[in-house]
């Protein structure tokens, strides 16, 4: 049984910074660690609490479509973006637009994505699969800097493995909502391209639990993991055509009550 989310959350818990942040909450803080998911073992939607998978799939395809306005998200009833967004539902060049229109100097726009499809395809061999959301030059017209900002993919003996570099951690709140959905977007990518599932690598800069989740998280490391859920996954024409229906989470997931925490804006 993998615990190593929970194991993360025990080392804050017991070596973490006091630390003061953007939001005014104040936060438990490390800096620098990593998680790793052999996705074949099973699907990583945390058990010790109740982690919605709705809004976990609607974000992602929502990024995949290229949208940054949360009208899309409102009308699948996801609200996770609400805060951050402005009276139009704008958040500005964030995840979706880097991911499928970053603007190239020279008036360009490059869908990182697709190009990623076409070298996985044409190079799997390549060392330079990388999709980038921090976009220097873009980064004070986003309603929040991307806290996922950078990721890499790799094949190996026929299998896609894909590492994260997440800048900024809200490990209650955030991280099990981030490590479901770029593990279900590797999922996604290998069924597109043929290539089975390999390693999911989390990797996280600031790694805080915010204080007003102390209790939360002193409940969930009490918990005994379960093994994890089996993703069942419908294939679609292409990555940019999956619906809401093709993607279950839900065989197998065994889980612990859910905790409740408010999220800092
Ligand atoms: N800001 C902060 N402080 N934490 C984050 O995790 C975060 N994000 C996104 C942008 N800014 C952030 C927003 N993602 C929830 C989950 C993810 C979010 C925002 C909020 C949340 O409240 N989850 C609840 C209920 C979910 C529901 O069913 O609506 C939960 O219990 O999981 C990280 O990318």
């Amino acid at each position: 049984i993998n615990r190593q989310y929970e194991d993360l959350l025990a080392d804050i818990l017991a070596n973490g910074t006091r630390k003061g942040d953007r939001t005014g909450t104040g936060t438990l803080s490390v800096f620098g660690r990593q998680l790793r998911y052999h996705l074949a073992d099973g699907f990583p939607r945390i058990t010790t609490k109740f982690v919605a998978m709705k809004p976990i799939k609607g974000e992602l395809l929502w990024f995949l479509r290229g949208s940054t306005n949360i009208e899309w998200l409102q009308r699948n009833g996801i609200t996770i973006w609400d805060e951050w967004a402005d009276e139009h539902g704008e958040l500005g060049p964030v995840y979706g637009y880097q991911w499928r229109s970053w603007p190239a100097p020279d008036g360009r726009h490059i869908d990182q994505i697709s190009q990623l499809l076409e070298t996985l395809r044409s190079n799997p061999d390549s060392r330079r699969m990388i999709v980038s959301a921090w976009n220097v030059a873009d980064l004070d017209k986003m309603a929040l800097q991307p806290c996922h900002a950078f990721f890499q993919f790799y094949v190996a003996d026929g299998k896609l493995s894909c590492q994260l570099y997440q800048r900024s951690a809200d490990m209650f709140l955030g991280v099990p909502f981030n490590i479901a959905s770029y593990s279900l977007l590797t999922h996604m990518i290998a069924q597109q391209v043929g290539l089975d599932v390999g390693d999911f690598v989390w990797t996280g800069g600031d790694c805080h639990i915010y204080l007003n989740h102390l209790d939360q998280v002193r409940e969930q490391i009490s918990r005994e993991p379960y093994p994890f859920p089996t993703l069942e996954l419908r294939k679609a024409d292409s990555l940019f055509s999956y619906e809401m229906d093709d993607i279950s989470a839900t065989q197998g997931y065994q889980h612990h009550p859910k905790l409740t925490g408010a999220v800092s804006v």
